[in-house]
């Protein structure tokens, strides 16, 4: 179903009541593996030819690469999609949460764990939440039994927490320092929870700056800092993979690997792979990234899938999954995408559309800008990049790198997508959902 229609849907009044039921140690267990500015050409798999990314590539082998997939430019938003299975736009919030800001996700939002723990899920977060600093916004409020991480970026926040204690208040650790004990964490996890079926978020803080790899990771890949913690990252991937396998989990258990938005340019720094741009941007750079799913004997080795895809789609696949009902009192943007996991023949594209409301509109092969879109970033070191102006369109499968404005050769096209988007933006307004806020001091 296209967005556009999913934007369209009657409206249909069922309140969300979360029924709690007994564990089903049968449901598979879900690990996802989101990265914080990981570039689409950061990866062996996805094209790199100089980072090697040996275990990330064995996800790909054994599971299914997407090579189509959206979150939204910058960190808050996606998380924020991932957790309501809406875009950020409808979620209310399209900027980054710092943490000073008094807002986070709404105590209304009926979250992503929170619909897993009604199917009997143990539910955990480790690493970078993003969705609000106060105590209010803690993610054990928002449907996790367990956290060990920060509210902001590891550098801006006011610590570390295990669940709603803060246990480290020094700021300024480096992400070298920490990652080890992230890690332990989400391994502990999976082993405690390992008789029931889990799900564990691993939101690494890698490889956002600063580029502080862990000591063992220096010097290990030809890409400077930014690259030894790219081989960083792969070496986690690896020991949860180790970890599931050690537990007897490997092949009931789901993972999803995937960045959280496009990766910060510049010398040494990330590579958005044939895309335009990156991070703070909706080019395609800033806002298709690399994603992975793993399941054997569900997902077939080896395969991709170039359909439209995105975080959105998460939260309904997973409750698909679980066997739960999404809420049906509010407009979800996300689609169960099961049936792309399984190889079945779909009819239709479950996504025929991808939608920045105000900004850019995919629709199949085509890509029109309603604003001019500026180059993401402010350092500029790589020397300055061109903004796009407003009404250019882009044909995707010949020019997955948004150089050729090719809206004068097309007008009919850019006023279907114009029609589109202005009746996506119509639709947005009278169905969104506010940001929770604290009240005012
Ligand atoms: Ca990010």
């Amino acid at each position: 179903m296209n967005l556009v229609r999913a934007f369209s849907l009657p409206f249909i009044a069922l309140v969300f009541v979360p029924i709690a039921c007994a564990a089903s140690p049968d449901r598979p267990n879900i690990v996802v593996f989101l990265t914080d500015d990981q570039g689409y050409g950061d990866i062996g798999c996805f094209g790199s030819e100089s980072l090697e990314t040996p275990n990330i590539d064995r996800l790909c082998q054994q599971g299914m690469k997407f090579t189509d997939f959206y979150v939204h430019q910058r960190c808050s938003p996606t998380r924020l999609a991932f957790m309501t299975g809406s875009h950020a736009h409808r979620a209310g919030c399209t900027k980054v949460i710092y943490n000073k800001d008094r807002i986070g996700i709404h105590a209304d939002e009926v979250t992503t764990p929170e619909l897993l723990k009604t199917a009997g899920y143990t539910t955990g977060i480790v690493g970078k939440w993003h969705l609000g600093e106060w105590d209010a916004f803690n993610p054990t409020r928002h449907g996790f039994d367990f956290f060990y991480g920060f509210m902001d970026d590891l550098d801006q926040g006011s610590g570390i927490y295990r669940n709603l204690e803060r246990v480290e208040s020094i700021k300024r650790k480096t992400d070298g320092q920490h990652s080890p004990e992230l890690l332990d964490a989400a391994i502990g996890f999976i082993r405690e929870n390992k008789e029931r079926p889990f799900f564990l978020y691993y939101a690494s803080p890698l490889p956002h700056t600063p580029w502080s790899p862990n000591t063992r990771f220096k010097g290990t890949s030809k890409r400077g800092a930014y690259g030894d913690v790219t081989r960083e990252i792969d070496w986690q991937v690896g020991e949860l993979m180790k970890t599931l396998d050690e537990q007897g989990l490997a092949s009931n258990t789901l993972i999803v690997f995937a960045s959280d938005n496009g990766p910060v340019l510049g010398i040494n720094g990330g590579d958005a792979g044939p895309f335009r741009d990156g991070k703070w941007t909706d080019f395609e750079g800033g806002i298709r990234v690399p994603c992975i799913m793993r399941w054997p004997g569900t997902i077939k080795p080896g395969s991709t899938n170039s359909q439209i895809t995105g975080i959105i789609d998460l939260l309904p696949t997973f409750c698909a999954i679980a066997e739960v009902d999404p809420p049906g009192d509010r407009v979800i943007d996300g689609r169960n995408i099961l049936p792309y996991l399984k190889s079945e023949k779909v009819e239709q594209p479950i996504h025929e559309s991808f939608i920045v409301p105000g900004s850019v509109i995919r629709h199949g092969q085509w890509k029109l800008l309603v604003r001019d879109l500026k180059p993401g970033g402010k350092s500029g070191r790589e020397g300055k990049r061109p903004s796009a102006a407003a009404g250019s369109l882009f044909n995707l499968q010949t020019d997955p790198g948004e150089t050729q404005d090719v809206s004068a050769d097309h007008p009919e096209i850019v006023a279907d997508l114009r029609r589109r988007m202005n009746e996506a933006v119509r639709e947005l307004e009278a169905n969104s959902r506010p940001i929770g806020r604290l009240p005012s001091r």
